[in-house]
């Protein structure tokens, strides 16, 4: 009703505007048709005795004259005439000429000596009202004679006016009514039909509180590209509702959603990393090594913040001796509020599940690196057999038959529905750290179904950016007899659903690195010192795993570029690359490895001079405070990956700069670029650009830096680990719900397992 009374007083204002100008406008034309007619019936009254007139005039006859304008008065409109000489006095006039009419004023109202003879005429007030004064001029062969005036009543003009007026605010009214009904009829029915369709869309957005939508109720084609938007939006506010919150999210709020949507829930992590190793140091003391893992760094303040199992594979040199004989260790070591579950793979295992699979195979088929993925017969038979291995752990670590299961990465990908067969009330969501590829690239993995099989037996499987959901689902029509239902973004395969849902990544915030470093200053002046860096050295840095896909040749490519071009940076910028070696074991690996040594080497002798270095080459794994400090003391961060689901260190170099100083440049095929749009986003293998970019941020005005900083810092801010790992768990959460009341007595079990042996039916025929 509101909206009927917004949209109708300003049309009601509008038709009264309207109505009032066009009354204007036909009084007006009207009063001048009409005194054009009345001068016209003047001149002609004039016109038939203009002979007696004139002659009266010439021989200044009062009689004659008066008899003359007599019959002219016996027209019905005309009241009274008058007629004066020449030189504007009154001749002779009939009786009831009001005195205001009198013939000087009338000549001073005509067009002056010499003028034309036509007659001009005047409004003015009559003895019964307003009049119309007709000035007709008189005159002979020789000269004018003086002229006649005419007084004609006006009150029929007034009325008619009046009349016209009254019809034109009824014509107005009754168009106001019409257009206000019309207009109320048509916001009624396009409100009802957006409304309904956005109930329809809500409908459906409420995946985890209702069935599938009836095809019969599927919205309409225009809404289509809202519809995943909405969703988002809907979700999270509804979330948020629930929750009965706002504000950031942390340790404390992730706890109430676990409460709230999983009360007594016991969440069990599998990943492939452990968040803690145990190394055995030089001297034989064993030491704890924090991962260099994206996926590490995301999942341990989850961890500690809900407790429960994380189950990994122990791959520390001493993780056996510090374990009971389950192989469990309290941690983290300092506090301990988890339970880290460590599995023991044999070296072929390992060899075969996850140099070989995993990351031979699966990795670079995932990555647009210029990588040939390579899949081997053996390497698949591990990767099954540690897949069952880690289904056992579940089970094993499972106190109830309805754990939430947070399934980690492309080393699990068959886990899900191993889980969900031996547990199926548990609530399995699984996450894929790194891209999906498009249908056509994924063709080439002999194992693309049974993959994909797997992984739909979570209940909710999370990427990191809608475009990667957007190519599983691609994936999913080519390889797999399943139902895709894009609205949904969900796949239905064998009678149950799994929800493919972007839920992007973070860290944790406040950062606790960040808040346990030394100021900015003081790391600044640390790491020079201990870098031997003159004071005034620009500075960038790089933090990686030694990976193919994180562009770090391109990076140190940029940086001679950059030293090429831009001269008066030598000697002055240095880059300080922290790169811990990873699957070195891998021929790729180590060839990356020698390549970076060799790029840092040849750059230095490029540029190099005394003890100056542009490129400053750590190969190590460094505990995250000395990361930490990096980026405090940097001028700048180059994030150059070749594709990357979401690249934590740019996020983390976010998080490490309350001083909102210092530049991001981040390369455009990372997830984090979707989200910091405030970084200088460049394409890795554009060295030109990129070297500007470079140019750019060593350039960038101190209050440029902190507005984009401070930009990014809320965005990271907001949508923090604690976020991430919320939304996941509250969908999770609801999804579980709905299977409870599903399978209570009396209603149909819509998430029934399907037959194992029909699978196989799963794959679309050839
Ligand atoms: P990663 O490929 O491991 O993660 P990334 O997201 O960049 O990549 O995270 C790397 C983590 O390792 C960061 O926490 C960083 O601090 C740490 N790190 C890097 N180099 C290090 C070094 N030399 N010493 C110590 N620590 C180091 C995968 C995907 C990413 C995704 C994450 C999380 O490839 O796209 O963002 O998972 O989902």
């Amino acid at each position: 009703m509101r909206a009927v009374a917004v949209l109708f007083l300003p049309l009601l204002v509008v038709l009264a505007g309207l109505a009032w100008g066009a009354t204007e406008v036909v009084e007006h034309t009207s009063r001048r048709w009409a005194e054009r007619d009345m001068r016209a019936r003047a001149e002609l009254l004039v016109k038939g005795v203009s002979e007696p007139l004139a002659a009266a005039l010439r021989r200044d006859d009062r009689p004659r004259a008066r008899k003359a304008l007599a019959d002219l008065t016996r027209d019905e409109r005309v009241s009274a005439a008058a007629i004066c000489d020449a030189g504007g006095a009154v001749l002779a006039s009939t009786a009831g000429r009001p005195e205001v009419i009198g013939c000087r004023s009338a000549r001073a109202r005509g067009p002056g000596e010499g003028a034309s003879a036509a007659p001009w005429g005047f409004e003015a007030l009559g003895a019964s009202g307003p009049a119309y004064v007709t000035a007709v001029p008189l005159a002979d062969d020789q000269a004018p004679l003086g002229f006649v005036l005419v007084v004609e009543d006006m009150g029929w003009v007034v009325g008619r006016e009046a009349q016209a007026r009254w019809f034109l605010w009824v014509a107005f009214g009754v168009v106001a009514v019409a257009a206000a009904l019309a207009a109320t009829l048509a916001v009624r029915f396009s409100w009802y039909t957006w409304t309904r369709e956005v109930r329809r869309v809500l409908w459906g957005t409420l995946p985890l509180a209702g069935s599938a939508p009836n095809p019969a109720q599927r919205s309409r084609r225009q809404f289509q590209p809202l519809l995943s938007d909405v969703r988002a939006l809907v979700a999270d506010l509804v979330a948020e509702q629930v929750e009965g919150r706002a504000g950031l999210w942390g340790p404390e709020r992730l706890r109430d959603v676990l409460s709230k949507h999983l009360p007594g829930s016991e969440v069990i992590v599998v990943a492939n990393r452990e968040p803690f190793s145990h190394e055995r140091g030089p001297e034989g003391e064993v030491r704890v090594v924090h991962p260099a893992s994206g996926l590490v760094t995301a999942l341990e303040p989850v961890m500690e913040a809900c407790s429960g199992t994380w189950i990994a594979h122990g791959s520390g040199s001493a993780d056996r001796e510090v374990v009971d004989r389950q192989g469990r260790v309290a941690v983290p070591p300092e506090s301990p509020t988890y339970t880290l579950r460590r599995i023991w793979l044999a070296a072929e295992e390992e060899k075969g599940y996850y140099d070989g699979l995993a990351n031979e195979g699966l990795w670079p088929l995932c990555h647009q690196a210029h990588t040939r993925p390579i899949f081997r017969g053996d390497d698949w038979a591990h990767y099954r057999e540690v897949n069952r291995r880690f289904a056992d752990a579940v089970v094993q670590e499972a106190r109830g038959t309805d754990p939430v299961v947070l399934v980690q990465d492309y080393h699990f990908a068959l886990l899900p529905r191993m889980i969900h067969e031996r547990l199926p009330r548990a609530t399995v969501v699984s996450f894929w750290h790194i891209p999906w590829p498009g249908g056509e690239r994924f063709e080439v993995c002999p194992y693309g179904p049974e993959l994909l099989e797997g992984m739909l037996g979570s209940s909710i499987l999370g990427f990191h950016v809608q475009a990667h959901c957007n190519n599983f689902l691609e994936c999913v029509d080519r390889a797999l007899e399943a139902r895709i239902d894009r609205e949904r973004q969900s796949v239905v395969l064998g009678g149950e659903e799994t929800l493919v849902r972007a839920y992007p990544i973070s860290v944790d915030w406040p950062s606790r690195w960040a808040g346990a470093a030394p100021p900015v200053p003081e790391c600044r002046a640390e790491l020079f010192r201990e870098l031997g860096l003159p004071a005034e050295t620009l500075l960038g840095v790089g933090v990686d795993r030694l990976d193919y896909t994180k562009g770090i040749e391109e990076r140190f490519l940029a940086v001679e570029r950059l030293l090429a071009r831009f001269p008066q940076f030598q000697g002055r910028f240095s880059f300080v690359q922290l790169a811990a070696p990873t699957r070195s074991r891998i021929p790729r690996y180590q060839q990356i490895e020698r390549s970076v040594e060799e790029l840092a080497v040849r750059i230095n002798g490029r540029f190099g001079t005394g003890a100056y270095r542009p490129i400053i080459l750590l190969r190590a794994h460094h505990e995250p405070p000395a990361v930490f400090r990096c980026y405090r003391a940097a001028d700048l961060c180059y994030v150059s990956s070749l594709h990357d689901g979401m690249n934590l260190v740019a996020k983390e170099f976010v998080a490490a700069r309350e001083d909102e100083g210092g530049v991001l440049v981040l390369s455009r095929f990372t997830g984090a670029s979707r989200e910091l749009s405030d970084a200088l986003l460049v394409n890795p293998y554009d060295l030109e650009e990129a070297s500007a970019a470079l140019a750019a941020a060593l350039a960038m005005s101190r209050e440029e830096q902190r507005a984009r900083m401070r930009a990014m810092r809320a965005l990271v801010a907001e949508f923090n680990v604690y976020r991430w790992a919320g939304r996941m768990l509250v969908d999770g959460g609801r999804l579980r719900q709905q299977d409870r009341n599903r399978a209570r007595p009396g209603l149909p079990a819509v998430r029934a397992l399907p037959d194992p042996s029909a699978r196989v039916n799963h794959r679309k025929s050839e």
